[in-house]
Parts: C-alpha cells; sequence; structure tokens
C-alpha cells in the first residue's frame, strides 16, 4: 500500500499535468466560473485524496501549495452563497491569532476547538462551486489545527451538495493514531527510520485476566469505529436547519443506532459466555477500567481509568449532582409525558413523534426544546467518563478515548453509559400501550416461511491497512510500505428466503423487517416475548412489491440496509482517482460513498463453535402505508435503515424497531397475526477459519 519514489514523482507529475490541464490559474483569474471544467468527481476525488494525504505534514502537491500560497478567502465573496460572511468570521479569529495551533490534540466535545472546526465547515457548506470549497480547503489546510481541519472537511463533504460523489477516505488510514495502539505506531516508526517495509499485528486491547477482553474484537473493530463517528457526522449534534436541510428524525435515530449497538454487543457478551452490559450509574463504582494504549499523534497517551472508581466531578465541565439532576428532569418529562420547552409551554411526548423529541433532549442536540433545563445527558456524560483518570486536571491529561466518536466504542464504559440511556428511551416505549392484533395485521398478506440458504458461518478475517500517514516525511527519508493487521468478524454470504402469500387481490408493496433475537440468557434461561424483543438486532429491512399468489422472495445478506461494504483503501482511492483524471474517464464510487452502516462483515453475532440458535423473526407490513409520502425508490442506496437517506426524509413512516419496539405482554398477539413470523437458526463460529 505503500508509494515508491518513483510512482510517486509520476504522481505528482500526473497531479500537476492535471491541474494545468484542468484548473484556471487562479492568480490572475478569479473568475470561478471557470471551474465547470474541473468539477468532476473524479478531480473532486483527487483533490480530496491530496488534501488528506499525510495531513500533519504541509502539502507535497504543488497545485494546493500554491493555493495555499496566494488563495485569499475573502478575493471574490461573490463564490459564497453568504457573500463570505462565514469565511470573513474565520479570517478574523486567523488574524487575531486567536486559532489553535498546529500540532496540537483536537476533541469534537472541547467547546472552542469545535467552534473553529464549525467556523471552517460553515466556510466550505457555503461555497457555491468546488473552485472555492478546494481552494479554501487548500487556504486553510495549512493554517488551522489539522484535527478541526479533518473533521470539517469530512462534514463538509457529507453536507455540502458539492461533495456529492466523493468517497472519503477511511479514517483509519488518515488519523491511524486513533485506531491503532501505541506498540504498533511505534513498530510503523522504525520501520520507517530504518527504511524496512513490515506488516504489523494490532492486537485487542488488554489480556485474558480480563473477561472484557473477550469482547474487544466488537468495541475495537476499525469498520464499527468508523460507523460510529460517520453516524455522528451524518447527524451532528451541533447540527441545525440554517446550515441547508432537516436532519429527520435525527433524535429518533440517535436512539436506534445506539440502541442497536447495545444490542449488538450484548449478542457478543452472550456469544462470549458474558452476562449482558450492566449500566452505568452515577451513584455506583464505574466497575471496569480501562488501558487504551493508543497514543495522539500530538498530545501524549490517551488516559487510563482504573477498575472500581466512583464518578468524580470534573472541573470545568459538570458536578456528578448536576448529572442526577439533568437525569430526573428527563425521567419526569417521560413520566409527565411531555416536555416543558424554553418558553414554558409544553409538548406532547407520548406520541410517534416523542421519542424524537426524546433524543434530542437526551444527547442533546441543537434541535433539543430546552438544552437549558434537560442539559445534554449525553455529549456530557462522554466528557465526564473521558476525564476520570485526570478529573481536576492535575496531570494536564489529554482527552479520553470517551471524548471522540471514533475511539470511544473501545472502552467498555461506552456500553455501560449506552445501557443506562437504553433504559432512559425503554421507559418512554414502555409508556406506550402495547400494539393490538388490529395494529399489528396486514390484512391479506401472511408469512408462510422463513428459512436461510446457506449456513449461518462466522470468522475472523485478516485485514491490513496503511499506517503511512502515521509516520512523518523527510526530504531524505523515503515512504516504505507499512501496513497494520488487524482481525475482524466475518461472516459468510447467505439469503433469506421468505415466502409469503398475497391474497389482496393484487401486487402490493410490503416492507420487509427483519431481526435477529436471543432465545435464552447467558445463564440458559428461556427469555419471554418481551424480554427477547429489546435485545433484537435488526438484520434488515427493506422494501419490495409482492405478486399476486404465493411467492418466495429471495433476499441476499449483503444488501442489508443495515449495513455497508468494505471501505476502499485510501491507496486504492488515490489510484482510482487519478486514472479517472489521467485517463479522462469517469470515476463511479457511488457503491461506497455512504459508509455510515453497521460493517457488512459484522452482520452477524460471533456466536460459538458449537453453535448458538437464535430467533429469526420477519414482520411483513403495508409497504405503501409505510413509505406514503416519499418518492418511488424503493432502495434508497441501501443503508437507509439505522443512516436514513442523505438529506432526504427517513422512508419508512413506522416508529425505529417496529413492532418490537413496545412492550408485549401478550405474546399471543403476535403468534396470531399471520405477516410475523419466526423460526429458529443455528450461526456457528468457526475459529480455525481465516479468509
Ligand atoms: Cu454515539
Amino acid at each position: 500500500m505503500g508509494t515508491s519514489t518513483n510512482s510517486m514523482k509520476v504522481l505528482v507529475l500526473c497531479a500537476l499535468v492535471a491541474a494545468a490541464a484542468a484548473w484556471p490559474s487562479f492568480v490572475d483569474d478569479l473568475s470561478f466560473q471557470s471551474d465547470v471544467v474541473a468539477s468532476s468527481t473524479a478531480h473532486k476525488q483527487q483533490d480530496i485524496n491530496h488534501l488528506l494525504d499525510k495531513i500533519y505534514e504541509d502539502t507535497k502537491y504543488p497545485d494546493l501549495q500554491e493555493i495555499a500560497k496566494n488563495f485569499n478567502p475573502l478575493g471574490d465573496t461573490s463564490m459564497y452563497n453568504d457573500q463570505g460572511a462565514a469565511a470573513e468570521v474565520l479570517m478574523k479569529e486567523l488574524n487575531d491569532h486567536r486559532l489553535l495551533e498546529q500540532h496540537h490534540w483536537y476533541s469534537l466535545f472541547n467547546a472552542r476547538q469545535r467552534e473553529e472546526a464549525l467556523m471552517l465547515f460553515a466556510v466550505l457548506n457555503q461555497c457555491k462551486v468546488w473552485y472555492c470549497f478546494r481552494n479554501n480547503a487548500a487556504y486553510f489546510r495549512e493554517q488551522m489545527n489539522e484535527g478541526e481541519f479533518v473533521y470539517a472537511l469530512y462534514v463538509g463533504v457529507i453536507h455540502s451538495k458539492l461533495g456529492d460523489g466523493i468517497v472519503l477516505p477511511p479514517l483509519y488510514e488518515i488519523t491511524p493514531h486513533m485506531f491503532t495502539n501505541s506498540e504498533v505506531i511505534d513498530k510503523a516508526y522504525s520501520a520507517k527510520m530504518t527504511q524496512k517495509a513490515g506488516t504489523f499485528n494490532v492486537s485487542f486491547t488488554g489480556t485474558k485476566k480480563n473477561k472484557e477482553q473477550r469482547v474487544a474484537y466488537f468495541g475495537e473493530d476499525i469498520g464499527m469505529n468508523i460507523h460510529h463517528v460517520t453516524w455522528h457526522m451524518d447527524f451532528p449534534f451541533w447540527w441545525q436547519d440554517s446550515y441547508g436541510y432537516h436532519l429527520d428524525r435525527k433524535g429518533e435515530l440517535f436512539f436506534w443506532v445506539h440502541h442497536q449497538l447495545t444490542a449488538r454487543f450484548d449478542f457478543e457478551r452472550l456469544s462470549n459466555w458474558l452476562d449482558p452490559v450492566d449500566e452505568l450509574h452515577w451513584d455506583r463504582i464505574i466497575r471496569e477500567g480501562f488501558a487504551p494504549l493508543t497514543s495522539y499523534k500530538y498530545g501524549g497517551e490517551f488516559p487510563v481509568r482504573p477498575d472500581n472508581i466512583h464518578f468524580e466531578d470534573v472541573d470545568g465541565v459538570a458536578h456528578v449532582h448536576d448529572m442526577e439532576i439533568t437525569e430526573n428532569r428527563i425521567y419526569e418529562a417521560i413520566d409527565h409525558g411531555y416536555i416543558t420547552a424554553t418558553d414554558g409551554h409544553t409538548i406532547d411526548i407520548r406520541q410517534p413523534k416523542g421519542i424524537e423529541l426524546l433524543g434530542d433532549i437526551i444527547e442533546s442536540s441543537m434541535y433539543s426544546p430546552n438544552a437549558q433545563y434537560y442539559g445534554s445527558l449525553h455529549n456530557t456524560a462522554h466528557v465526564m467518563l473521558g476525564r476520570q483518570g485526570d478529573p481536576h486536571g492535575k496531570f494536564n491529561l489529554p482527552p479520553g478515548v470517551m471524548e471522540h466518536f471514533e475511539t470511544a466504542t473501545r472502552d467498555p464504559s461506552f456500553f455501560r453509559l449506552h445501557k443506562y440511556m437504553d433504559n432512559i428511551f425503554k421507559k418512554h416505549t414502555d409508556s406506550f400501550s402495547p400494539y393490538t392484533h388490529d395494529d399489528l395485521e396486514f390484512a391479506g398478506m401472511a408469512v408462510d416461511g422463513v428459512a436461510i440458504d446457506g449456513e449461518l458461518i462466522t470468522f475472523f478475517d485478516e485485514f491490513q491497512y496503511s499506517l503511512i500517514n502515521a509516520v512523518d516525511s523527510g526530504e531524505s527519508i523515503e515512504d516504505v510500505e507499512i501496513n497494520a493487521r488487524v482481525h475482524r468478524l466475518n461472516h459468510k454470504e447467505f439469503t433469506y428466503k421468505i415466502t409469503v402469500s398475497n391474497s389482496i387481490g393484487s401486487d402490493h408493496l410490503a416492507t420487509f423487517r427483519i431481526f435477529l433475537c436471543p432465545i435464552e440468557d447467558n445463564n440458559g434461561i428461556t427469555l419471554t416475548l418481551d424480554k427477547e424483543r429489546w435485545l433484537c438486532i435488526e438484520l434488515d429491512k427493506f422494501f419490495q412489491k409482492v405478486p399476486s399468489g404465493t411467492h418466495t422472495i429471495h433476499r441476499s445478506s449483503k444488501d442489508s440496509s443495515v449495513t455497508v461494504p468494505d471501505m476502499p483503501s485510501f491507496h486504492s482511492l488515490k489510484e482510482q482517482a487519478d486514472d479517472a483524471v489521467n485517463g479522462g474517464h469517469d470515476l463511479d464510487l457511488s457503491a461506497y460513498e455512504r459508509s455510515c452502516g453497521i460493517p457488512d462483515r459484522m452482520l452477524l453475532p460471533k456466536s460459538k463453535p458449537e453453535g448458538m440458535e437464535f430467533n429469526l423473526f420477519v414482520a411483513v407490513t403495508d409497504g405503501d402505508k409505510d413509505t406514503e409520502g416519499h418518492n418511488g425508490d424503493h432502495d434508497h442506496g441501501g443503508t437507509h435503515a439505522q443512516c436514513g437517506v442523505h438529506g432526504e426524509a427517513y422512508p419508512d413512516n413506522r416508529p425505529l424497531g417496529y413492532p418490537l419496539e413496545r412492550r408485549i405482554p401478550d405474546e399471543r398477539v403476535f403468534d396470531g397475526v399471520p405477516n410475523i413470523k419466526h423460526v429458529v437458526v443455528k450461526i456457528v463460529h468457526h475459529p480455525e477459519h481465516h479468509d
């Protein structure tokens, strides 16, 4: 994956040629309208690749160097929708020397650092044309803190229309320190210094003495980390609709995506003879410590938290008591069935939209109707947990892993925190009356059979990613190929075969909702349907026309709307973009455009070598009603289940988790509905199988 000197020279040359051919000379020609030629997806992809290459160093690409030196963000303000207002704000901060220095850690949860990153995001987001986006990015890349820059560029590409078609490189190759333990990073440095290429094994954190280590493969999975950080970039808590559009059902998705992460973690625990994760409480000890064994590129080691500590107040963040007050206010809202807005009026939450508002106040996001009163339980808890190793700032430690979305799931306390919040959401959903037979029935549609074509087999694969961006470059030291090798949970592809009878008399659109649910707990005790349903993981949700009569629907595991495929490596993105630019052909990476979603490989829980039985639960509901008011496209880019549709309304009108999100005191109601069926399936783990 490394780049040899020669190919590097060719690459730089190509970039030069491409730049000369495609870009207007910005020094004497500020009419950005001539940008049109260069705005092909291939050029944009190439620009993004170059901007993200070795972000801790000055850019090595001559065209970007030129822009960084000569571009004036305020030179032609007609290239912005806001006539340069956002650029003016950022330029003032820059000229007043108020911006965070380079070579310093960055955390989104640090208010000032976030503010700075969002100033750059605002500039990029106001750009009318790619010329503006790219030149501002190239200019501020050399002026701002690298972490702020990378964050702003990622959310800029995700949310600006100009970013359509661009695939953001996997963050584990852009900022490898956040994903790779220090031991391997150290080896990467020495490989570079000694000019010996190498591939180094990354082991999961901890030892076998720590039971939590058995499930470290889940929280430390680089694809899972990407899913989590990308979800929070797609649905940022700081988002305001004035940035351009509304993020549909953000608060509810916040609940659902974290509920699913928690349920998935519990499935992995069950697969490893562990009890479900316990919830965290402000007045109880934090049982599990965590030693991340990772370091910042700049800023030292990630702090350690020992076992069995009591929550401490964190200077400048919150008192433990404040957290309890916030929690009480949220519980009070749930029990009342309404929240109180800033102006004192009440908003009913015992209605379908209620969970969305609850998510907004718990996170809290800018959508919260009253952040002053309901606080920011989730975000503050992340910081509280991140700082427990140095709550009073005595040791000047940098932020903990909990203070970054890309590293948070490494710490077992992440799942404890989310179990705690999940239980708050459960209290709310439990306040609704259970679905009745009539609510659940899809008259004329019956599921006659559910089967799996193929075997449900999991294994660990071996995967390599490049560490080249972790190490510094020097004039006289060439890059050598340096990779990290990780083991990742994977499974064999399989197909669902769902036999459906449609006696409605005509074709009808149906929504297929597929869940995997545990049958027994870790002690072998059979779960009631009401206990089981809260532990289910969503495997797929799709819309499909069902013809009249009896038909078997085939659906491949790889088409799941819950998952995303493996991302192309940074090296491959560079190669593809360069080839397309040089060859003058199109670049189509649309299959990888969204990286929010559970990695396809992790669709199934690991299970055990002797196999474990689970319930495969299929509910078929009326697709016409479910998608009423949406466009006729029923694929929605294929990642809608937990990540929605970019820039559009969530395609399913039902509550997330339907029909399992409400309590089920009487199992007979579900048994008596022909359009819902569950069968027992067996998943087997092959420990010896390496792909
Ligand atoms: Cu999260």
